[in-house]
């Protein structure tokens, strides 16, 4: 239908933005090699980190030193290795890892059509406070919380809650008919791509159809609801930044 008519749901705003894969154009990023990077996210939309989605090759690789900048890598599908203070860590679907600021790193994949979802932030430092080391995980290893209450909406929280981290990245499962409680407005942006079902996301005044494979931004201080729809369970992975001085 979108060749047909110029339809897609895709929509930018100001204080949000839907962007689903049929628009998803790649760019050229220094560091990636054999790779396709879509930027879907970046300081150029007015969000202050950037949410790439990624397909390697065979053969893909990124190498490089973060310098000021940290990263969270999550595998959507397909096998990896990533090289980090002369640890490899293996990735498979649904492993993630945190690359700290100021770290050589090397990751490799290890399957063709390995797709990664990437939130990259320049590390704001806190005062008394070391930058974190590495982390790497699977989602299996996270429980999943009750969301204030809700055993229908679970939340996993895929890095330590502590102020070193100026960033938190969780998934969020709905059962079909669940729903964020309230509207929540907030200092936090967040970058989110929906891994699974589908839904109504309520993006400031606007209610959209989402599912997975769908984009979203959300600026700070944008309202957002959320409730699952259809027969399946629906998630998705989203950033957020945490732990630091709102005038700083
Ligand atoms: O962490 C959060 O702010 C989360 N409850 N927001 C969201 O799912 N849109
Ligand atoms: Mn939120």
């Amino acid at each position: 239908m979108s060749e047909l008519f110029g339809f897609s749901r895709t929509v930018v705003k100001e204080r949000y933005a839907l962007i689903t894969p049929d628009g998803f154009v790649p760019s050229l990023v220094p560091g990636w090699k054999n790779a396709v990077v879509v930027v879907n996210i970046s300081p150029v939309i007015g969000a202050r980190f950037a949410q790439l989605h990624v397909t390697l090759a065979a053969d893909g690789a990124c190498e490089g030193n973060t310098g000021k900048r940290e990263l969270f890598i999550y595998v959507i599908e397909g096998s990896a290795s990533v090289l980090v203070s002369e640890k490899r860590h293996r990735l498979e679907a649904g492993s993630y890892a945190y690359i700290p600021p100021g770290k050589d790193m090397q990751l490799k994949s290890s399957a063709a059509n390995t797709r990664l979802v990437v939130f990259e932030k320049i590390y704001q430092p806190l005062a008394g406070q070391h930058a974190p080391a590495a982390v790497s995980g699977h989602e299996r290893e996270i429980k999943g919380e009750p969301f204030l209450g809700n055993n229908d909406a679970r939340l996993q929280v895929l890095l330590p809650d502590n102020p070193q981290f100026d960033l938190a990245v969780n998934i969020f499962t709905y059962q079909p008919g669940a729903t964020l409680p309230f509207v929540e407005t907030h200092i936090m942006e967040h970058g989110l791509l929906m891994l699974k079902g589908q839904g109504v996301y309520r993006l400031d005044a606007d209610h959209h159809p989402v599912k997975a494979g769908d984009v979203i931004w959300m600026a700070s201080y944008c309202p957002q609801w959320f409730v699952a729809m259809g027969k399946t369970p629906a998630s998705y992975i989203y950033y957020k930044d945490v732990n630091r001085d709102p005038l700083a």
